[in-house]
């Protein structure tokens, strides 16, 4: 379905005047609002082919109405995220879930909501029907060569599908570890990955990247070959150029300070980008926001004084995908909040007094330090972030306007109550 802009219109025509009353509060206050609001207005989120369906755990998963059934209807389904919040205008594939069979159609039906495509993505973590290897004991780090040059081809599949869609990155993130004290050693496992993804490297086209992912623990619970930022920082490093490091914000272990590494691949030229979610544990794939929104701000503080100070443009220099999924919501909602919730964070930093935190942080000034980054925290930029996707043709308050447009009951009734998404 296509979201008609009168419809959109309509709604935002119900709470413009509140909203305007609300904007000129907080714009007053901001010393270059018409830059604020331009950077929030060019800032896109991609989505994941495998968010639009419901999530399921490894105990069970309880399925909502109308999902899309297919590669076409999860673009659809970006579509009318896009929409709404005008700030969602690509997507990012995962193979094989979903294979773009006929690469010419899927670019020209994305092209019609206005969409793109972003990373493509591999899977080595589970084994597929047909296949000749089984990556029980991991993919690009295995000790046998056949098992490995089987996953290197499929990385390599994947390029060439991401080539025929315009894609301009491999996202590879590897459940490559071990289980158990003694099963591996790591130098030959970190060796093994290291020429593995060497051999894919070789097959990126000039203009692309790939990115290397890192999480800590899970499925395997002794070691992960890329468990964390230095070993993914390493293997890039190594490879090269076009390598850089991607980082999910679920990926580590409670209490690391995410910001700090962030500030560091940024200053080494070898951040990727992100894949957006919270936790409260583990790696939960919750809601961008809905835990920990205070952490998301101040990695959005670094993002943007990073990038700033190698004169980058906030919207095309790193990649930003949400990575996120579960089994309560209605996945489209969700992924409105979630991108919301990091359009907040964005607008939070980009109204910090950076001149008056340099001099406190000059001055060892640690409570001023404090109170210039709360204040910007404390304001309340929704309004901002309104004022923006307004200016784009999107609506006031997406979430808002997905339930007053009933969306959801449109599309259980073009595909059924009982539909099941490819996917997690
Ligand atoms: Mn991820």
């Amino acid at each position: 379905m296509q979201v008609e802009n009168y419809k959109i219109d309509e709604v935002n025509n119900t709470g413009i005047s509140k909203h305007q009353r609300q904007f000129e509060s907080v714009a007053e206050d901001i010393a270059d609002v018409e830059a604020v609001l331009k950077k929030l207005s060019s800032f896109n989120i991609a989505i994941p082919s495998w968010a639009l369906g419901t999530g399921g755990t490894r105990f069970g998963r309880f399925s909502g109405g109308g999902e899309p059934r297919s590669l076409e209807e999860k673009i659809e389904d970006v579509g009318v995220i896009h929409a709404l919040n005008q700030s969602s205008n690509s997507i990012s594939l995962h193979i094989p879930w979903d294979i773009p069979e006929n690469a010419a159609a899927v670019k020209e039906l994305a092209a019609q909501y206005g969409l793109h495509f972003d990373a493509v993505n591999s899977n080595t973590f589970q084994d597929q029907s047909g296949q000749k290897h089984s990556y029980k004991f991991g993919s690009l780090h295995h000790t046998d060569k056949a098992v490995r040059k089987q996953a290197i081809e499929h990385n390599i599949e994947v390029i060439k599908y991401g080539i025929q869609l315009n894609s301009k990155a491999l996202s590879v993130w590897l459940s490559d570890g071990s289980n158990f004290p003694g099963q591996l050693n790591f130098r030959n496992a970190f060796q093994n990955t290291l020429e593995s993804l060497q051999e894919i490297y070789a097959a990126l086209p000039d203009d692309w990247k790939v990115w290397v992912e890192y999480k800590p623990y899970e499925p395997n619970f002794y070691s992960t070959t890329i468990g964390d930022w230095g070993q993914s920082y390493l293997l890039a490093s190594k490879l090269g150029p076009k390598a850089a490091t991607l980082v999910d914000l679920g990926h580590h272990l409670q209490g690391t300070n995410i910001e700090q590494i962030v500030s560091l691949l940024l200053m080494e030229n070898k951040l990727a980008g992100f894949h957006f979610n919270d936790s409260k544990y583990g790696d939960d794939d919750l809601t961008v926001g809905s835990i920990n929104p205070y952490q998301l701000f101040l990695i959005f503080n670094e993002l943007v004084e990073g990038m700033d100070a190698r004169g980058m443009d906030h919207a095309t220099g790193l990649g930003w995908m949400i990575d996120a999924s579960h089994n309560v919501k209605d996945p489209i909602e969700d992924l409105l909040q979630s991108v919301q919730a990091i359009k907040i964070a964005y607008a939070q930093a980009l109204i910090i007094d950076k001149t008056a935190l340099k001099a406190a942080q000059y001055n060892n000034d640690v409570a001023l330090a404090q109170e210039i980054l709360q204040q910007a925290y404390r304001t309340d930029v929704r309004p901002l972030v309104a004022e923006a996707s307004l200016s784009n043709g999107g609506a006031l308050d997406p979430v808002g306007a997905y339930r007053k447009l009933k969306i959801r009951e449109h599309l259980i009734s073009e595909r059924g109550l009982k539909t099941v998404a490819t996917g997690l």
